[in-house]
């Protein structure tokens, strides 16, 4: 059985009086120490993991955008979407602080071997540390070029051994108005939703991020991990991940359930299909300046076609938007 995470979690010191709730949370705590205590997953010890702030030791350094001009830290950092914070761009460096991304627990769920409770170390540490420069598209025409530090997404899925009913994996973002303030808002239905087709999910693009620049995650770029998938629109990109669900049938997503004639379940990024308020063949590269504005042409895929076009073979790219 599923332990309701959130609940056990939202639940304040001072409001453990009754004694059902004192036995769910301890429930949830024996049922969290059962999963990372168990043979399934590798203890294999990698200091670099271990969540103490410092910066991240034995990157695996990879061929991923060499030859990139990076995006500065500081537009990295402050220029956010993170509607948990709010929804102005500098509203998430403002505001999430209040985000306590250790300890972490990630539910998996639905069709696969290996669901229950994980720790974050547990689901995260097994595997190869990698940093990937990629460049992200977010739909409303701004992209930066981002050194990403985190896992292959593939590698992660193999290990929770999804069954042939998986065909889809959905993705959730942590629930509690105390660490995401705006949370208190009707700004968005919560919690953000997101989700991929399995080839999708399992295509070697597809990153975990837990980190930037060399160092763990700052809280506004959704720590400590959120999905990263270079040729989408930067929304599929959900932050502060608690959930993992396996899936037979396409799950609903945050933007596409608020405005499905703009948002679509698949967002690759299409210089040929605009939104209906605004063109996709050009992008601003941040930072921006005065004396440099920045406009580029957007790629089809965000550039990454080779790596990712084969995936929609046959697919209406105009109607699967
Ligand atoms: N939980 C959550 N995830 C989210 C969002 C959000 O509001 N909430 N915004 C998305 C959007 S629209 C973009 S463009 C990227 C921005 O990521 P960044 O701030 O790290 O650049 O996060 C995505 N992930
Ligand atoms: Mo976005």
């Amino acid at each position: 059985m599923l332990i309701k995470l959130k609940k056990a979690l939202d639940v304040k010191s001072s409001e453990i009086t009754k004694k059902e709730v004192f036995l769910n949370r301890r429930k949830f705590i024996q049922s969290a120490a059962a999963v990372s205590g168990t043979a399934l997953l590798p203890t294999f010890v990698n200091e670099s993991f271990s969540a103490t702030g410092k910066k991240f030791r034995n990157l695996h350094k990879t061929k991923y955008g060499e030859a990139e001009k990076l995006t500065t830290f500081k537009a990295i950092t402050t220029y956010n979407n993170f509607y948990e914070f709010g929804t102005g761009k500098t509203d998430p460096a403002q505001n999430a602080d209040t985000l306590k991304p250790h300890p972490w627990t990630i539910e998996v769920a639905g069709h696969a071997e290996k669901s229950g409770v994980f720790n974050y170390e547990d689901l995260i540490k097994p595997h190869r540390l990698e940093e990937r420069i990629y460049r992200m598209r977010c739909v409303e025409a701004w992209s930066m070029v981002i050194p990403w530090i985190g896992v292959s997404l593939a590698d992660i899925i193999k290990r929770l051994e999804p069954t042939s009913k998986a065909k889809y994996v959905a993705f959730e973002t942590l629930v509690d108005k105390e660490q995401m303030p705006a949370q208190n808002q009707q700004i968005l239905p919560w919690p953000y939703v997101e989700g991929l087709r399995m080839d999708e999910a399992m295509n070697p693009l597809a990153f975990m991020a837990v980190g930037l620049y060399g160092n763990y995650l700052p809280s506004q770029n959704g720590a400590p991990m959120r999905l990263i998938v270079p040729w989408k629109y930067g929304f599929k990109g959900i932050k502060s991940i608690v959930r993992i669900n396996f899936r037979e049938t396409q799950p609903n997503t945050t933007w596409n359930d608020l405005q499905a004639n703009e948002y679509g379940f698949y967002a690759n990024v299409n210089p040929a299909v605009h939104h209906p308020r605004w063109r996709q063949d050009m992008e601003r590269r941040l930072p921006q300046t005065l004396f440099s504005r920045q406009h580029i042409e957007t790629q089809l895929f965000n550039g990454y076609g080779e790596q990712v076009a084969h995936l929609y073979n046959g697919m209406d790219l105009a109607r699967n938007f």
